[in-house]
């Protein structure tokens, strides 16, 4: 643990987690068919920096609109919570969350904030921001994996507010995310809440460049993951020789981010002493992104045993956000 007064990292990732957790989901998904790559390898220094890039775009539209609802209801979810601790999970660089904190400052009960995350770079750039802020509150950074480390949060005072913001929900295939949804459900006692970001369905007009956006910021995001596999594995891909490619699949109701190869492509991967022989044109699913009606996000909600409270859009009704309890 890494301790200054106010301020605690944790790094609940054993120093190998990492590279056996990689290697792992590398050997599994470049294995079977179609092949894929799980989207949280995206995340390192370059990957989370292009992400802040890519929220900026002007056909990126999920995290304007979120930041709208909480700028129109951070107060009342202060109100309706009185959350002494909020818990972020995939918190990135916090920026959207210090509306949050202002407002749970304002209503006098906020104490400390933990945000979770899979990349150490972002997490430790947000929290030193966050505590140099905000001079009253203690920041307890937790480097984790959200799906599989939720146990190993520290004990915080309560009320507490657990924030999934983004849709970042939607990243998550989803037999995953109904037991990631029940493992909020569990982690959760009498009293605390959930407060969740979902993107809604909408013209396919406006989801495909949302994400291949004009400037080919999303492209060079979505090779990152190549390059992520050739710094840490070892590997050979040559990462211009993949196209980016995003598709609404109305069936599933999720777009799906793929890099196609132009050309064959015969990769080595050297830590794995594995040989991956790509056609031409054949493709790697690195995300799918759901988005969600309203009903369905209470549906799911009830099924992982919680029920919403209040359900608040962005005036152009293209995000929600959801307040829930157990
Ligand atoms: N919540 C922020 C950031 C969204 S980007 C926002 O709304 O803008 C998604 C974030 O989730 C990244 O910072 C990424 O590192 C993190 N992440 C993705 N998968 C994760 C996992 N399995 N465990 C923990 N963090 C994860
Ligand atoms: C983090 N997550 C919610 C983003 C999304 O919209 O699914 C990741 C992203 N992928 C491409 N652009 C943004």
């Amino acid at each position: 643990m890494t301790t200054t007064a106010r301020l605690h990292i944790d790094v609940h990732l054993p120093a190998d987690h990492a590279q056996r957790a990689l290697r792992a989901d590398v050997i599994a998904g470049l294995s079977e068919r179609p092949r894929t790559l799980p989207p949280k390898w995206f995340y390192d220094k370059v990957g989370s920096d292009l992400f802040t890039e890519i929220t900026r775009l002007p056909e990126y539209y999920p995290t304007r609109a979120e930041r709208e609802i909480l700028q129109q209801r951070a107060d009342a979810i202060a109100f309706h919570t009185g959350a002494a601790t909020v818990i972020e999970l995939g918190s990135g660089s916090s920026e959207k969350t210090r509306l949050l904190l202002d407002a749970l400052t304002r209503n006098g009960t906020l104490r400390r904030y933990v945000p979770v995350d899979v990349s150490a770079d972002a997490l430790t750039d947000a929290a030193n921001s966050l505590f140099g802020d905000y001079p009253n509150l203690t920041v307890h950074g937790v480097v984790a994996d959200f799906t599989e480390h939720l146990h190993l949060l520290p004990d915080s005072p309560g009320p507490r507010l657990m924030v999934f913001l983004g849709g970042t929900i939607g990243n998550l295939e989803p037999t995953e995310r109904a037991a990631f949804l029940r493992g909020m459900r569990d982690s959760l006692r009498p009293g605390d809440h959930l407060l969740l970001g979902t993107d809604l369905v909408k013209s396919p007009s406006v989801l495909v460049p949302a994400y291949d956006d004009a400037a080919g910021v999303t492209a060079r995001f979505n090779r990152n993951v190549l390059a992520v596999i050739n710094r840490e594995l070892d590997a050979d891909f040559d990462v211009d020789a993949f196209e980016h490619v995003a598709i609404w699949d109305d069936r599933e109701q999720w777009i799906e981010m793929r890099l196609r190869a132009r050309g064959p492509q015969n990769v080595y991967i050297a830590d794995l002493d594995l040989r991956v022989a790509l056609a031409d044109g054949e493709e790697i699913r690195t995300e799918i992104s759901a988005k969600f009606t309203p009903d369905r996000v209470r549906a799911e909600l009830g099924t992982a045993g919680l029920g919403v409270r209040h359900w608040w859009t962005d005036t152009a009704g293209r995000f929600a956000l959801s307040l829930s309890g157990r």
